[in-house]
């Protein structure tokens, strides 16, 4: 067995070990192709007000240059599909945000997975990345051949779906590759663009963020949500599913292992009028550690009020 094919099959080991439920590994190297795509994404202002989305284009489209020496994308997957399910009366948030941040529980995950990839491989210079950082995270997971970019603009996988956090370690050590899904399992089917609530999604995998729900209601800072908007929303608080979930791979979800991801009660019980009466202290109090401080308590205020019939 080769030195390559000794750590790669080591790395995918620790992988499962700190219970990421996929592991797939490709080359660093620029993307070319990408880089036209989030070019033309960005020349069309489809990020909005994400203006995070125009810094580091370079390190965006360059793994080198955020590790130098880089070597391979190691992308992992974390399942986050709740077995419990919201109340009818609840006013809707996104599954992702159930539990505890996903920043903190896999960051942590991720730090200790570099540790022991030098304890056990030797010398391996290398970044844990999810989310906030410029990595293309849905392009990784693809060339990985973990699954393909649906329409919706998610990355899904054959055997459970998408509804998965994202995660990458960008090493200088030459390991074995796996080959990309060449095929695209969506077929002619159209739902996710049928049935978003604001036709945020447009052809050839693009997503017009500057529409999407989960835009207005996470990471617009606005006071307020434009009028053209209104009642488009269809009670979603903090993010949007839909187009995850009438996504017919989506049948193929499992419920998550992940204590941390254990919902907070109130997400689930409270209905809107306990929202609207909740105090700025008891929110920093029950969401302290959850992705729901990202929108703060005004941001929240301000949801309310945009779907209240
Ligand atoms: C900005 C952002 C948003 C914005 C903009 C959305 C967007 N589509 O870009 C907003 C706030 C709207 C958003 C919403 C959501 N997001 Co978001 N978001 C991001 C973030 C930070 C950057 C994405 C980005 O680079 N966008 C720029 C566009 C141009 O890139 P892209 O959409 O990723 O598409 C690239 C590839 O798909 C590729 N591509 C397209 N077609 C094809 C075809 C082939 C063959 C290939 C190879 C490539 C390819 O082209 C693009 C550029 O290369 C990533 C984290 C990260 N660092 O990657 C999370 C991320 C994409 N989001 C995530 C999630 C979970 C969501 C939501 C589901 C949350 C929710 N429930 O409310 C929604 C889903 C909306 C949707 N349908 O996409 C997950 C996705 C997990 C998954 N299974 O795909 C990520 C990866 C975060 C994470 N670490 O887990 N998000
Ligand atoms: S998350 Fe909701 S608003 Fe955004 S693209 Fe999907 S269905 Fe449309
Ligand atoms: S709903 Fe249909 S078109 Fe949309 S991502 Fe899923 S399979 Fe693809």
């Amino acid at each position: 067995m080769s030195t390559a094919e000794k750590n790669t099959n080591l790395i995918k080991a620790l992988a499962a070990n700190y219970g990421f439920d996929y592991c797939g590994i490709a080359k660093a190297q620029r993307l070319d192709e990408d880089a036209r795509r989030l070019e033309s994404w960005l020349n069309k202002g489809l990020h909005g007000s994400m203006q995070y989305m125009e810094n580091h284009f370079d390190l965006r489209i360059d793994p080198s240059k955020l590790v130098p020496g880089a070597r391979s994308v190691i992308t992992l997957l974390l399942n986050y599909f709740p077995e419990q399910k919201q109340s009818e009366a609840a006013p809707k948030i996104s599954k992702y945000a159930f539990g505890n941040d996903y920043h903190e529980v896999i960051r942590s995950k991720l730090k200790l997975f570099l540790v022991e990839m030098n304890e056990q491989i030797g010398e391996v210079h290398g970044r844990g990345f999810v989310d906030s950082a410029p990595v293309l995270e849905r392009t990784w997971a693809q060339k990985a051949g973990i699954g393909w970019i649906g329409k919706n603009g998610n990355l899904i996988t054959k055997q459970s779906g998408s509804f998965f956090f994202i995660a990458t370690l960008i090493v200088d050590l030459e390991l074995e590759y796996d080959n990309a899904i060449a095929k695209d399992y969506c077929g002619t089917c159209t739902k996710c663009i049928d049935e978003c609530p604001t036709d945020a999604i447009l052809s050839d995998k693009i997503i017009d963020g500057s529409k999407c729900i989960s835009y207005f209601t996470i990471e617009l800072k606005d006071a307020l949500i434009p009028d053209a908007q209104k009642d488009k929303f269809d009670n979603w608080m903090f993010g949007c599913d839909t187009c995850q979930d009438v996504c017919p791979w989506n049948r193929f979800s499992k419920s998550n292992n992940e204590i941390a991801f254990t919902p907070i009660p109130e997400i689930l019980n409270l209905s809107t009028n306990d929202w609207e009466a909740m105090t700025e202290e008891s929110f920093k109090t029950i969401f302290k550690n959850s992705p729901l401080k990202r929108a703060k308590f005004e941001g929240i205020k301000r949801n309310l009020n945009f779907i209240k019939k």
